[in-house]
């Protein structure tokens, strides 16, 4: 089919070409089995592979391709990749910022160490590759309203270190190697059928359970922090659109991307709208430091201009949705 499609011409060729077959790693975190859905949907189900080191629920591998995928095993990464003829990896094994300060010599081995073996992967198997990046990839240092694509980043947790050398790396690699890679810096993503693990924004999430469950909802972040934020569906889909943006469009190899701003005391007043008897207390711990150094709202401004990105979820729109998916899902 490419021998054919490619004596046609372009716009057919770009209809007809084979589906790009697309390896997940870290796929039972957050963002994995949602991204995992939209690819297949896009691509077929067996052209897209989710792995991970955790045994997976019944109904992962019901649907769709699922292997045991260690980043820190160079050589089972390359079996997967040879096995599955993979041409697209999206990179989200990573330890988050929470846990990340708790395990510093493991974060460095996942963030750091894994992400060496997913470029070099990539650069030798010429894959598409996607590895996140986030709003703790700035520190106290950068400016927090609004924070710049292209500013100071001089953070002060093993994650975000670990991703401001992922984003200098892949952009390295792309300039040296041609390595076609992309990073969109998510702010905290909430989503209702999947848990972060260990961020600093996972109250924004929690809120939300506690909310349709007991009512009562203990915050480790004062009142007042605000942090940019974003509804899974949006994320998922800002994903899917940077992979697939032309290159004469990518000015920068790393964009901002956001949807919102608000701090705990008006997420609470959001979520009252729905649920008015939550009862709210505030216990700051050390999580309160690291949102402190983070960006308050984002400019995501160079994603809006070069790729067309737009956020379709504001606020009051996704407290509607994680409100009515929990009530579904608690029964
Ligand atoms: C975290 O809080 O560590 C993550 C992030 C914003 O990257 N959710």
């Amino acid at each position: 089919r490419r021998t054919m499609s490619s004596r046609r011409g372009f716009a057919d060729s770009q209809q007809e070409q084979e589906p790009p077959r697309i390896l997940i790693t870290g796929g039972l975190g957050q963002l994995g089995t949602g991204l995992a859905k939209l690819m297949r949907a896009r691509y077929g189900r067996d052209n897209v592979i989710l792995s991970d080191i955790i045994k997976p629920e019944r109904e992962i591998v019901e649907a769709g391709p699922y292997v045991f995928a260690d980043i820190l095993d160079f050589k089972n990464l390359q079996e997967i990749v040879v096995t599955y003829r993979i041409d697209w990896l999206v990179h989200f094994s990573a330890l988050l910022s929470a846990v990340g300060e708790d395990n510093v010599p493991l974060a460095i081995r996942v963030n750091i160490e894994g992400l060496h073996n997913v470029m070099e992967l990539a650069k030798q198997y010429k894959l598409k590759i996607f590895v996140p990046s986030t709003i703790g990839a700035f520190g106290p240092t950068s400016p927090r309203n609004p924070t710049p694509n292209l500013t100071i980043q001089r953070p002060e947790t093993i994650y975000g270190v670990s991703k401001v050398h992922a984003e200098l790396l892949g952009e390295y690699y792309h300039k040296k190697f041609g390595l076609d890679f992309r990073c969109l810096r998510f702010p905290g993503v909430i989503s209702s059928d999947t848990a972060p693990g260990g961020g600093t924004t996972d109250y924004a999430v929690q809120i939300f359970h506690d909310a349709v469950t007991t009512g009562k909802f203990s915050c480790y972040l004062r009142p007042d922090s605000r942090l940019p934020m974003m509804y899974i569906d949006d994320t998922l889909r800002a994903l899917w659109e940077i992979m697939v943006a032309p290159e004469s469009q990518l000015r920068s190899r790393t964009y901002n991307v956001t949807a919102m701003s608000f701090s705990p005391e008006e997420l609470v007043r959001a979520v009252r709208e729905h649920v008015p008897q939550l009862e709210v207390t505030y216990r700051p711990d050390s999580r309160q430091q690291i949102a402190d150094a983070w960006p308050q709202v984002f400019d995501d401004s160079c994603a809006r201009e070069d790729w067309g990105w737009r956020h379709r979820y504001d606020l009051p729109a996704m407290c509607k949705l994680m409100i009515n998916d929990l009530k579904a899902a608690y029964g």
